[in-house]
């Protein structure tokens, strides 16, 4: 008898999957099985960029000899692939960040009613970052100079991406000094789509240098444009208590699925589904109310912001359908399977598309329109808990959550080691310092049907943890952590090393922080950069002891995120197989060269214990550059007292007797 093989180490997920099986359906596990990927395809050995091919660079000594019709390498036809890979992740993580602009350029003109500005504090700040003036001008005036800025942003031509200069110093140098300072987020984009076109970039060093510079409008541009727009139109996330799990459907609620990226429309139905009429008309239909859920990175946002329970990342959305108790799963953009549409023709849902970007066949289209937005938000829940009425018995229902703590950005967690007003880095530093805390790991990134899901998440999580690393998580990486109950403080207690467990402890932090969706990978970027700032971690990213991991990842975004953490300088690994395993030249550049000239490498380690071990050798590497004292489990050097939450709020309220302490 053969072995059962395990599709999820989510065991509500995992459940799901058997019951489908049994009852002859099928998902992304399933269909994995069954199509195994052209190993050609794979390896980035397959170049189909004119109609002389597909050309396929194979044999013996493909890296020296084969060619293809045109007389293409197997490095220039790999690096080419992969370059185009990182333009295309890009231009997802920007255009998303494009809208963004607009809704916060239409929320301060009046043309957006629904939106408003709720962290008028982070507008000014970022409006001094990039020189706009602010003295006693309204905010709406603010907003719309500093969104104007960023939509100029997208197709200035020459010149420097502004956002850059958030970057440390010495980063700024060294990108200067190899020619990857990006001008404008379209030109990058349109210019990676160029030089892979037949016939114009053939060498592979300068390929897969401008893969560095078009990452690099991805982190400092179009994502971090995306997160601080975000945080200034819904507010910046502090800590909320929620639960996660695809368990997390109710029977006696309509239950709607909000899944993709954008968060504008989401916001909306959270605002509206907590209207009178909205419940009341859910009542009338014989729900007790709505139950909102979040799907994917859109997850992420609500969860950050309002504390809606995640329902996981990207391979629970078919499994969602197969619980029977979707009334609707409303999606934008971005990691959004067709086989939805496709599984709920079995079932009740309505998968209802709402961005013309992304529509999709078999399913319902209500195009959101900021303009009107709560109007579209009100659509969309009235199709909802009209469809519960069609419920059936049918359907896996597992009823398990775990709780999470989830909302840590940059800000907070500036906040949360000194309180208003001695904010900083400085305790997290000095933890690192006298080897409390032995680094820290940004575990991202998405599932993969190719990988039992959760499997290397989970894995790399409790090992990091146990051995004194700290963990700043997002995207699908953030929800298999929350699903598996790990980011909860009491994770510490239970899991962490001695150092890890007492700051964890004072501060009353969990050890594996959520920062959020896949663009806020930016907040990774803006921590590495104070942490640098801050002092004692030497000058530049690529000096902190800090690893970046995809390990279970499958989208082009992962690729560009992947990149510009490179380009910042920081080891960035990913699980699975490589892209570009077909180039011995191409795996040279992005490891030795990259090194050199970057400080940081791009390494792809199928093997989860590899990667451990590799991370944490180059941690302790970094932690002995900067002459930190050796690593070693429960013993630690001195460093100032990080003060507990009680004494921080004790210092408050002496400070400010008559506010209060949010
Ligand atoms: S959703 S890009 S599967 S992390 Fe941002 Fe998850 Fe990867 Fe999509």
């Amino acid at each position: 008898m053969s072995e059962k093989v395990i599709k999820s180490a989510d065991r509500v997920a995992e459940e799901i999957v058997e019951w489908v099986e049994s009852h002859g359906l099928e998902t992304a596990f399933e269909r994995a099985e069954r199509l195994k990927p052209c190993p050609i395809g794979h390896s980035g050995a397959c170049c189909k960029i004119c109609f002389m091919g597909p050309c396929r660079l194979v044999g013996p000594d493909a890296e020296e000899s084969a060619q293809g019709v045109c007389g293409a390498t197997l490095p220039v036809v790999s690096a080419r692939n992969f370059l185009r890979m990182v333009a295309a992740g890009t231009a997802a993580h920007s255009d998303h960040a494009r809208d963004m602009a607009y809704t916060l350029l239409e929320a301060a003109t009046g043309e957006a009613p629904d939106f408003t500005i709720k962290d008028e504090g982070k507008l000014r700040r970022l409006a001094g970052i990039i020189g706009i003036p602010t003295g006693d001008r309204t905010k709406e005036e603010i907003a719309k100079d500093v969104a104007e800025h960023i939509i100029s942003q997208f197709g200035q031509q020459k010149g420097e991406i502004s956002f850059i200069k958030r970057a440390p110093e010495k980063r700024q140098e060294v990108w200067r000094k190899w020619g990857i300072v990006p001008r404008g987020v379209d030109r990058e984009v349109a210019e990676a789509m160029h030089r892979t076109n037949m016939g114009v970039d053939q060498d592979p060093e300068n390929l897969l240098t401008a893969a560095l510079r078009v990452s690099l409008a991805d982190g400092w541009a179009g994502s971090m444009f995306s997160t601080d727009i975000t945080d200034i139109l819904f507010g910046t996330p502090t800590p909320r208590r929620s639960e996660a799990s695809i368990g997390i459907m109710k029977e006696d609620e309509v239950n709607v699925v909000v899944h993709g990226h954008e968060p504008s429309l989401a916001e909306m139905i959270v605002e509206v589904s907590q209207e009178p009429e909205i419940l009341d008309y859910a009542r009338q239909k014989g729900a007790k109310g709505i139950n909102l859920v979040g799907m994917c990175c859109t997850a992420n946002e609500v969860l950050m912001r309002h504390g809606i329970p995640t329902a996981g990342g990207f391979l629970n959305q078919e499994l969602a359908v197969m619980t029977g108790l979707a009334e609707a799963i409303m999606v934008d953009v971005q990691c959004i399977m067709p086989a939805i549409a496709q599984a709920a023709k079995k079932f009740h849902t309505k998968v209802v598309t709402t961005s013309n970007k992304g529509r999709m066949l078999d399913a319902v289209h209500i195009e959101y329109d900021e303009h009107r937005a709560k109007e579209v938000a009100r659509e969309v829940l009235r199709l909802a808990i009209d469809n519960y009425a069609n419920r059936t018995t049918e359907g896996s229902r597992v009823h398990e959550t775990a709780p999470v703590i989830a909302g840590f950005s940059h800000e907070y967690i500036e906040y949360m080691q000194g309180g208003r007003f001695r904010a900083s880095f400085r305790p997290l530093n000095d933890a690192i310092m006298a080897g409390r805390v032995r680094g820290v790991v940004g575990i991202v990134g998405c599932n993969n049907p190719r990988i039992t899901q959760d499997s290397v998440h989970d894995y790399l999580a409790k090992e990091f943890i146990r051995n004194d690393v700290l963990v700043v998580s997002t995207g699908c990486g953030a929800a298999a952590c929350a699903k598996a109950g790990y980011m909860t403080p009491e994770t510490a207690f239970e899991m962490a090393g001695p150092g890890l467990k007492e700051v964890c402890e004072a501060i009353g932090v969990p050890p594996i922080l959520h920062l959020g969706s896949c663009v806020d990978n930016s907040r990774i970027l803006t921590v590495a950069t104070h942490m640098v700032k801050e002092g004692g971690l030497g000058d530049d990213i690529s000096d902190l002891p800090a690893v970046g991991i995809a390990p279970e990842w499958m989208s082009e975004k992962a690729l560009a995120i992947g990149c510009y953490f490179v380009a910042s300088g920081v080891y960035v690994i990913f699980g699975s197989e490589s892209p570009v395993e077909s180039s011995s030249r191409v795996k040279e550049i992005m490891t030795k060269q990259w090194e050199e000239r970057f400080g940081g490498k791009l390494d792809f380690i199928p093997d989860p214990e590899e990667i451990l071990k590799k991370a944490l050798e180059a941690i302790d590497r970094k932690r002995e550059a900067l002459k930190l004292r050796k690593y070693e489990p429960g013993r630690f050097g001195t460093e100032r007292k990080l003060m507990s939450m009680a004494d921080r709020r004790k210092l408050e309220s002496a400070a400010r007797p008559h506010e209060g302490v949010k």
